[in-house]
């Protein structure tokens, strides 16, 4: 008896020791879940008029550093036209804490054609890159910029639009270096 009770509570003390090691494998847990980024993608669209360059904003969410993995573009020009699109975005490149003209990086897409459907000349990209677009610089804030611009002057009420796809990650902007 004194045998069965001594092996009953040895056997409590293992489990109390086990429910202590998960508890505290679940508080690991929650902690690492911080430090995972957050997967995050958006779509941004714009609408060339000619050969000047238009833009859209694409906004990331604010204190973020938007890690750009992947970025997915389709152009739907009149038929024989073609367009050029990039996107740029901000890094404090040179580690002064302010917003200014070195932080920005150009990112061009190469466009493959695909052909006409409809009347519709499209091209399409698809592109793993690593591009940071940081919201905050000092006490600036930024956004993705995607531009876009036609090779000529589309014909009256011709359909013209490139929509570009970001997909990646957020993480916190790190502090000042
Ligand atoms: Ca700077």
């Amino acid at each position: 008896m004194a045998v069965l009770e001594r092996r009953f509570i040895s056997i409590t003390i293992s489990l109390a020791c086990i429910f202590t090691m998960m508890a505290g494998g679940a508080f690991a847990q929650t902690k690492d879940k911080e430090a995972v980024p957050t997967p995050f993608q958006a779509r941004v669209i714009v609408t060339p008029l000619g050969t000047g360059f238009q833009s859209s904003a694409l906004d990331i969410p604010a204190g973020k550093r938007f890690v750009i993995k992947n970025v997915s573009v389709i152009t739907r020009s009149p038929e024989g036209m073609r367009m050029e699109v990039n996107f740029f975005t901000y890094i404090d490149r040179n580690g002064d804490n302010v917003g200014d003209i070195a932080d920005i990086t150009f990112n061009r897409i190469v466009l493959v054609d695909q052909g006409v459907f409809d009347g519709v000349q499209l091209a399409a990209a698809n592109h793993e890159v690593l591009v940071f677009a940081d919201e905050l610089i000092g006490t600036n804030h930024y956004k993705v910029v995607a531009q876009a611009r036609l090779n000529g002057m589309p014909p009256a009420d011709a359909f013209s639009q490139a929509q570009f796809t970001f997909s990646g990650y957020l993480e916190d902007v790190p502090p000042p270096r």
